[in-house]
Formats: C-alpha cells, sequence, structure tokens
C-alpha cells in the first residue's frame, strides 16, 4: 500500500521539438509477410550501382529467379499495394510465379528511378551507336551474375519476362547471356523503332510519342506531363502545326532524343543498326525464347514477329524459339484478356496464356527436376473463330492470293475488266482523317487500348476514306501471316502517306450480340510514308499525277472472315493525330516542315490493265 504512494521512476522522455520524420527511410515491418523484400544496389562492370527490388517467398530453397528490367519504377513494378500478400503485393501478371514459388527480381536500368549512370532511351549495344563499355546485354550479365551468387534461397537458374520496353530489356540480354540465364519470354519487345514500334510506322512519326518522352526524359524519376489546354487533341495538334512545331511549343526540342529523332527521319544506320531483329540474326540462339504479341497491340506490333522469324532458322529442332500471340492489346497478355473493346473471347486467354503455356515454358528450364513441357513452336488464338491454336511455324501462308481493288468500290479475287481506271480523293492536310473519332483523348487508356478494333464505320464514309468492299463470303475464308499492300498511286502532290485497313465487315444483324450488327473489324492496318517507295533509306519525290507503285506488308493476321461477311480495304492519306500529317509538298525533313508546305492533293488509286491495285492476301487453302 505504501508503495502507491512513492514517485514513479523517471522514464527518458522525447524531447518535444525532436524531428518527427526519420532522417534514414523508415520501412515498416509487415506482419505475417509470405515474402522477404531486399532493395539490393547491383554494382556493374563500370562501377554504376543498379537498383534492384527482390521478392523472396518466405521458406524459398532452390527457388528459380524471375528478372524484369525496368525503365518504369522497380519499386512500384514490386508494390502494386502494401500487403503482406506477395500475390496482392505484385501484378496480376505476375500471378503464376508468385503460386510456384518464384524469387521476383525488378531492376531500374541505368539512369532511371533508383538506378545510377546515364539514361539513353532505348539505350543500343556496343557498337558503332554506342561507344561506352555498358549497355543493356551487360547489365543484365553483371546482375544475374550477381544474383545467382547472392540470393542462397535459388537454384541459381534466371528467367526473364517483360513487355514493350521491359520486352526489349529482355531481347538485349540474350544478345550476350549470361549461362544461368535459362529462358526468355519478352512480351511486345520494341525492336524496331522505325518500322513499326512504338516511334514510327513505315516512316510516319507517332505524335503519341512526344507525351511519353517528356514523362521518361526530363527526369531520373517521373518527368513532366504536357499541359495541353485544349480538350480535342486533334485540334491542339493540328493548331501547332509540323511534329517540330508541336515539340518547339513544349521546349521537347531541347531534349536530346527528340533531337535523335528529328535527325533521323528516314531508316538510316542510326536507326538499322539498333533493330534488334538485325542483331539477334547474327547471333546464336543459346536461350530457349518465347515471344508474345497481341493481336491488336497498338504499340509494338511489329518486333515479336520479326526477332522470331530471324531466330526460327536456328532453331534445327523446333523446340527452343516459340511465337504466342493472342487477341490482346499491347501488353494485354498480363491483365484479364476475355475481351478487347466490343470483341468477347473464350475466357480469360491472358491467364490461360500465363498458366497452361508460360508457366509449364518457364518451369522445365528453371525449375531443377521439372517435366518438359508440351510447349507448341506456336501458339496463336485465331480470331473470327476464337480458338487457340497449336501450330508449327509461322505463318501458314504467304501473301499470294490477290484480293483486287475494282471499280464501283468492289473487291474481288479476279481482275477488272471495267472501264473505271482509278478512284480519287482529296486529301487535305488542314483536315486529316483521324484515326479514332473525335474529340480525340489520345492519352486516356480507355480510348489508346482498344482502338485498333475500332468500328471502322466512322470513316468509310468520308469523301478523303476509298473504301472497297466483297460480296457476302459463302465460305470461310482463311488467312494467317502478313498481307501485303501492293497499290498503284498517284498524288497531284510531291510527297503522301497511304493508309490501307484490311477490315471484317459483319453481318447486318448478329443475333448473339447486336452492337456488332455491320460492325467494320479492323483486322490488319498501317500506314507507309510514300517518299521511302524506292527504299526506306531513300527518301525520294513522287512525280505528280504519275502512278507508282506502293508496296508494304500489314501485320500479321490469324483470321477466319466468317460466311456472311464482307471483307473492306480502306485507303486514305492521313491518320491524326496519331501519325504527323504528310505535308504532301517534298520537304527534306518533315518534322521541320512549314505551314506553307502543307497543301491539298488529289489522291488517285489505279485498278487498272498493268496497274491492279490488290491486296495480296496469306491465304490458307486447306486447314
Ligand atoms: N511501348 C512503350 C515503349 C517501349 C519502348 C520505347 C518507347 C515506348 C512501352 O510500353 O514500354
Amino acid at each position: 500500500l505504501l508503495l502507491a504512494f512513492l514517485p514513479a521512476p523517471t522514464q527518458a522522455q522525447t524531447p518535444a521539438m525532436s524531428p518527427d520524420i526519420p532522417a534514414a527511410k523508415f520501412e515498416a515491418t509487415v506482419p505475417g509477410a509470405d515474402y522477404i523484400k531486399r532493395v539490393e544496389m547491383i554494382p556493374m562492370r563500370d562501377g554504376v550501382k543498379l537498383y534492384t527490388v527482390i521478392v523472396i517467398p518466405k521458406n524459398a530453397q532452390h527457388a528459380p529467379i524471375m528478372l524484369t528490367r525496368t525503365p518504369y519504377n522497380a519499386a512500384r513494378r514490386a508494390n502494386r499495394s502494401t500487403s503482406p500478400y506477395m500475390a496482392s503485393m505484385l501484378n496480376d501478371g505476375d500471378d503464376q510465379f508468385v503460386a510456384h514459388g518464384y524469387i521476383r527480381v525488378f531492376q531500374d536500368v541505368r539512369g532511371k528511378y533508383g538506378s545510377e549512370g546515364d539514361y539513353v532511351m532505348t539505350r543500343p549495344l556496343r557498337g558503332p551507336l554506342n561507344n561506352t563499355d555498358v549497355d543493356h546485354a551487360t547489365d543484365a550479365y553483371d546482375t544475374i551474375d550477381w544474383l545467382v551468387k547472392n540470393l542462397p534461397q535459388s537454384n541459381g537458374k534466371v528467367g526473364m519476362v517483360g513487355s514493350s520496353y521491359e520486352g526489349f530489356t529482355v531481347l538485349m540480354a540474350l544478345a550476350d547471356p549470361h549461362p544461368a540465364f535459362k529462358a526468355a519470354v519478352p512480351m511486345s519487345p520494341m525492336v524496331d523503332g522505325w518500322r513499326g514500334d512504338d516511334w514510327f510506322h513505315n516512316g510516319a512519326f507517332r505524335n503519341s510519342n512526344l507525351g511519353y518522352i517528356a514523362s521518361q526524359n526530363t527526369a531520373r524519376g517521373e518527368g513532366v506531363q504536357l499541359a495541353s489546354g485544349v480538350y480535342d487533341d486533334y485540334e491542339g495538334m493540328l493548331r501547332a502545326g509540323s511534329t517540330g512545331d508541336l515539340a518547339r511549343q513544349y521546349g521537347l526540342d531541347q531534349l536530346n532524343f527528340v533531337k535523335k529523332l528529328f535527325e533521323h527521319p528516314a531508316y538510316d544506320s542510326f536507326w538499322q543498326e539498333q533493330a534488334l531483329d538485325r542483331i539477334l540474326a547474327a547471333r546464336p540462339l543459346k536461350v530457349p525464347t518465347m515471344t508474345v504479341v497481341g493481336r491488336w497491340d497498338q504499340e509494338d506490333i511489329y518486333g515479336a514477329y520479326a526477332t522470331y522469324a530471324v531466330t526460327e532458322g536456328k532453331d534445327k529442332n523446333n523446340d527452343m524459339n516459340h511465337l504466342v500471340v493472342g487477341p490482346w492489346r499491347h501488353s494485354g497478355v498480363n491483365y484479364e484478356g476475355s475481351t478487347l473493346g466490343p470483341l468477347k473471347f473464350t475466357g480469360d486467354t491472358a491467364a490461360e496464356f500465363r498458366r497452361d503455356v508460360m508457366l509449364p515454358f518457364f518451369d522445365q528450364y528453371l525449375k531443377d527436376g521439372a517435366p518438359k513441357a508440351d510447349t507448341p513452336p506456336v501458339w496463336s488464338y485465331q480470331t473470327g473463330v476464337n480458338r487457340w491454336r497449336r501450330l508449327d511455324r509461322w505463318p501458314l501462308a504467304q501473301a499470294a492470293t490477290p484480293l483486287f481493288l475494282k471499280a464501283g468500290f468492289r473487291l474481288g479475287f479476279d481482275k477488272d475488266s471495267a472501264s473505271d481506271k482509278y478512284d480519287e480523293y482529296v486529301s487535305d492536310p488542314a483536315k486529316p482523317v483521324p484515326f479514332v473519332p473525335r474529340p480525340v483523348r489520345m492519352h486516356d487508356a480507355a480510348v489508346w487500348k482498344p482502338w485498333l478494333v475500332n468500328d471502322q464505320r466512322s470513316f468509310s464514309d468520308r469523301p478523303d476514306v476509298l473504301a472497297y468492299v466483297s460480296e457476302r463470303l459463302s465460305a470461310p475464308l482463311q488467312l494467317a501471316g502478313q498481307p501485303m499492300v501492293n497499290l498503284f498511286a498517284s498524288t497531284s502532290g510531291t510527297d503522301s502517306d497511304w493508309v490501307v485497313k484490311l477490315i471484317d465487315v459483319y453481318p447486318d444483324e448478329v443475333a448473339a450480340q447486336p452492337e456488332l450488327g455491320g460492325y467494320q473489324l479492323p483486322i490488319a492496318m498501317d500506314i507507309f510514308r510514300g517518299r521511302y517507295r524506292q527504299g526506306l533509306d531513300k527518301p525520294m519525290a513522287a512525280s505528280p499525277n504519275k502512278a507508282e507503285r506502293y508496296r508494304f506488308a500489314l501485320p500479321n493476321v490469324d483470321h477466319v472472315f466468317l460466311p456472311g461477311h464482307r471483307i473492306m480495304v480502306q485507303i486514305q492519306s492521313s491518320w491524326f493525330p496519331l501519325y504527323d500529317r504528310n505535308p504532301q509538298t517534298f520537304v527534306p525533313n518533315i518534322f521541320l516542315a512549314s505551314p506553307a508546305d502543307y497543301r491539298k492533293a488529289t489522291q488517285r488509286v489505279y485498278h487498272a490493265p498493268g496497274m491492279e491495285s490488290a491486296i495480296e492476301l496469306p491465304v490458307v487453302k486447306n486447314d
């Protein structure tokens, strides 16, 4: 009782004015976590250290390692949400790695976010364009070397996975692979920024990149967002003038990468020497690789097929080089894959791929004692009939069946004998054809992600769009390969773009899904900058009103046009504001065109003897 009246022993008090934010970074413990998270600065051969987040399943032993090298913030990539569960902390695309005990590693590429060093956009391989001793091949090599020596929970086997830029870093690692690098899944990899991935398509520049470059290249962390002040990008970009003017308006012309773009509008050695299909063609195939891409990939629809094709000849037993094409948008493979725009597929095709094809492939090469996977050389989702197919090669057919443009805006497999020799339209750079209906919100994900499946009825009746259509099909028509455009066309100007769209026109009424009645579904579309018709590195003016041949490939298709459907081909000369406008007057560099260079032109598309414009289709005769 007496004790209760004694003063309490003095305790050390926290001074009232002690700073309330700790000097060192505070990491909360995660009670009950099913993982251990380590953050390491991994040293590269030149002394630069790269920020690396390593997530190890609790109690892991002899676990394989799955590495992603990213310019998009490794810390965030490894922290979708703060959670004690690895499955919630990582992204949906990691679901199988989490469920099957992989150690998951994310690393910032040099110069971005937590990593030291200089950032160079899609840093070229050591060689003519890179006179340093380091590139993504050496950085991947040094990282893998460190991981297998410093993660006691691992079995010393490493896989790499990643989409887009992260797919590019996977392919770069294949240029000079570490012996512990056992399997690779590059998804929608950026391979050739001029021919058809990200920056240009066949020489036409994608204006959407300016916002991307601002966000990536103005700071080591998150870069600036551009303040447009105009709700409709079509309006805002039209007002600005050329893409050079648009860049200058924001001060972006000061950025080195923008300068490099503007200095290399043609397919010169700058682009050729960093094209990864060319680089990988010259290297041996050492690491089993499964290249993945979305059928309607709105960012990198070119490179996956290109690298698969150059590697295929080296795969003597057809068991190391694989291709997977799903019914996806860009990077859709890592998200929910049961729909795209109005299209409905046979369940979650992306989850199905990750579980049934990607995981067994990785397990085979990365897990000790795992069984050989039954991986098809090619796994392709055939659109139109909606089914996955195991194929032993790609493509199944060459573009050998011409579908001719005919008088009366018809299409047919026979040549035209009618007397009308051409169709014409006026292409006015002051009123370019929009790539999606206006107002154009190019950076709105809901607009951007599904745009390659948008209904093309919004454009087919414009006076500056030619639309040719076939009879209703009475039997299925199966295509599996790359259609070729073979256009005979003239312009009254001295330069011109040609946009060609291959479209599946649905029947007037679709009982199962009424909103698809009459839908004009794009199967393959692309743009070609006419000045490159004689060589991608040889820009040449057109002779006004003289018909010339424009020949270019459309993206790969694996599609069945069903009975009752019709085939449509649309042709136009602008696709704005996604692609910069061709002034239609030949100027040395379209980035720097002045307002007076932009002129209306009369475009003619021929269907005359000797000038039979056609889309050559990769028709599969017997399935
Ligand atoms: N398509 C994006 C990109 C890759 C490479 C260069 C620039 C952009 C991406 O999604 O990462």
